[in-house]
């Protein structure tokens, strides 16, 4: 090899131990898998491991520990709320960036992807908005001219550091909606009609040709009867095969992944359908807010292991099932945790009665739950899509038989 070439093999090498932040092992020191970050043993195979990031925390100096695991166990990062619209156009005409900018810079700081989150959502709008809609100061057109300019605001702003984003959130009705029929709900499609999706899309494509742009939505992680009067992966599905058909850029469909051990919810093989199904489309997939919360029980809040223990026992099976699902489908780009910590995670705000907790992968004190490590142990178990042969070993034998002799009479080794 010459010089140059040996310096280049020497750069590769340096760089892809560096990516991989592993040390080579030696018979002193055999690689161990379970000393690796999520993120590592993620890039293993490809798979980005994320995490939505709450803004507070990662500001709060007396908290270290929070920005030290969002840096290293994860290569991806989420705005939990930085970048909805009413963070970051609070008063109307001007725009806060301070949050988002921090979050774009921290991924940057620590090589990570940003998911963007989100672009069209009828929650967390401004007040200024919806009230201007609802007093008819804003009219239906300046409405849809308003969406059009923030979309092209924000993706302008973070134009090639964003790799995925949220394009239209949460856009179907749920069963126990009125009507019960699923239909296309929420504050764009009352206000622009189903049109606005594939609207959003163009807008944000012709902003950023570069970031793969996804639907989103939440119990969407398996299909169920298949009509989709009912089932929403199915109304989901037609959807963007509709969209598909019509011919708008989109990448991508997010299944969130908030479950709930009351549930029960799927095995492996239902939620890996439900991808291929999507990938069949030639669209992306993601777990993109993954958390398995469960009931808050009088014994739970008292400490009791016998209740508790099972919560946490459930939890871990249904991370693994969507991890595993996502393992199975080469489609799935990433796999996020919607906040990684008890301490911070938006289920006991959101779930009181009755009072639901114990959401995320560690708990309170930054202590890895068993959801963490059954994750773990799903990437690191995770082989090649085929089955390898088993290695039997022959049967020992010690006693000396007359097989075992050779023609020379000296004894052959069995074992
Ligand atoms: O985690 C978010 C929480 O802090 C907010 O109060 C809440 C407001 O609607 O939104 C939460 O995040 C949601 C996400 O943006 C979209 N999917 C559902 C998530 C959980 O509600």
């Amino acid at each position: 090899m010459k010089p140059r070439q040996l310096i280049t093999v020497g750069v590769v090498a340096v760089a892809t131990v560096a990516a991989l932040n592993t040390v080579p092992a030696t018979a002193s020191r055999p690689y161990d898998p379970t000393a690796q970050s999520l993120a590592t043993l993620g890039l293993r195979h490809g798979l980005h491991v994320g995490t939505a990031v709450n803004a507070t925390a990662l500001n709060d100096a007396n908290d270290p520990q929070y920005r030290r695991l969002a840096a290293t166990e994860f290569s991806s990062v989420t705005a939990e709320n930085a970048m909805k619209w009413e963070s970051l156009e609070p008063t109307r005409g001007t725009y806060d960036w301070t949050a988002a900018d921090q979050l774009v810079e921290f991924a940057k700081r620590n090589r990570q992807s940003v998911r963007g989150h989100v672009l069209v959502w009828h929650n967390q709008l401004p007040a200024w908005l919806t009230s201007g809609v609802a007093d008819g100061s804003i009219s239906k057109q300046e409405l849809r001219e308003l969406l059009r300019k923030h979309i092209t605001t924000v993706v302008n702003r973070y134009k090639g550091k964003i790799w995925q984003w949220d394009v239209v959130n949460e856009a179907v009705s749920d069963p126990w909606d009125t009507p019960n029929t699923l239909h296309y709900k929420g504050f764009w499609a009352e206000n622009l009609g189903p049109g606005y999706i594939a609207d959003a899309f163009r807008w944000a494509r012709a902003a950023d040709p570069k970031a793969l742009l996804f639907y989103n939505d939440y119990n969407i992680e398996a299909f169920g009867s298949g009509n989709p009067a009912d089932d929403k992966t199915q109304f989901v599905y037609d959807m963007v095969k509709g969209l598909l058909a019509q011919r708008v850029p989109i990448d991508g469909v997010g299944s969130q992944g908030h479950l709930g051990t009351q549930y029960g919810n799927f095995d492996t093989l239902q939620v890996t359908a439900a991808l291929k199904k999507f990938a069949a489309l030639g669209l992306a997939t993601a777990f993109t807010e993954v958390d398995v919360r469960s009931q808050m029980t009088e014994g739970v809040q008292a400490g009791d292991s016998a209740e508790i223990n099972p919560r946490l026992q459930a939890s871990a099976a249904n991370f693994s099932v969507l991890m595993k699902a996502c393992l199975a489908v080469r489609s799935c780009l990433s796999y996020t945790v919607w906040g990684f910590t008890d301490r911070y995670s938006w289920v006991p705000d959101w779930f009181n009665d009755p009072p639901e907790g114990l959401a995320t992968i560690y708990d309170e004190n930054y202590q890895p739950k068993r959801a963490y490590q059954e994750v773990k142990s799903d990437l690191i178990f995770a082989g090649p899509p085929y089955v390898l042969p088993r290695s039997t070993p022959r049967p020992r034998h010690r006693e000396v038989t007359a097989q075992s002799l050779g023609r020379s009479g000296r004894m052959k080794v069995l074992s």
